[in-house]
């Protein structure tokens, strides 16, 4: 049987711990869609379609990895997918509180449905949208951080 798992997330935008996630991820399952979702307490700075395109040129050459949005809840998004997982990334001890609240929330709605996680690569373990776009803001060097294509993309939005 082909294992299917979801990526979701804000990817506003992508960065290279997305990446390594969706790498990794790529090397476990069959096949993994990354979910472009609003997160309801953030206002995003790309708009869906932008972070799509940006997803869909960093991924491009995994074979296996696709893309996608959807403004629904996640969990209905992943059983109308047949999936068998979502596949979220845990960075410091600070993100354990709020993956559990919505993991255990998922569990609720569909009990089929697995959350497993994958520990940040130790070199992206500070590494976070919202830091990119603050440090991109001011005009300070991104380029360790998030693929070329996405640091124009920055300069684009702030310039
Ligand atoms: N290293 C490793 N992993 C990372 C890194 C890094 N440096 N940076 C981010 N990640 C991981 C995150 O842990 C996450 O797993 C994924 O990459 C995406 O990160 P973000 O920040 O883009 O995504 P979030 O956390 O804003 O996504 C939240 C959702 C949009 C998934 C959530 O709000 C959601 O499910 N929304 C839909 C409505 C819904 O179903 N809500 C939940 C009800 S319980």
């Amino acid at each position: 049987m082909s294992r299917l798992a979801i990526c979701p997330g804000s990817f506003d935008p992508v960065t290279y711990g997305h990446l390594d996630i969706i790498q990794r991820g790529a090397k476990i399952f069959d096949q993994v869609i990354v979910a472009v979702f609003n997160n309801q307490s953030k206002a995003p700075l790309f708009t869906v379609d932008e972070r799509i395109a940006l997803l869909k040129e960093t991924t491009k050459d995994i074979p296996n990895v696709s893309v996608d949005s959807s403004n629904g809840l996640l969990i209905d998004y992943a059983r109308k997918q047949n999936a068998h997982a979502i596949l979220r990334g845990l960075r410091a001890v600070s993100d354990f509180e709020y993956e559990m609240q919505i993991t255990s929330m998922n569990k609720k709605l569909d009990e089929n449905i697995e959350t497993l996680f994958m520990m940040t690569n130790n070199q992206y373990s500070f590494l976070s949208s919202s830091i990119v776009k603050e440090v991109a803001k001011y005009k300070a060097n991104v380029s360790d951080l998030v693929p070329e294509i996405v640091e124009k993309a920055l300069k684009d939005k702030f310039n």
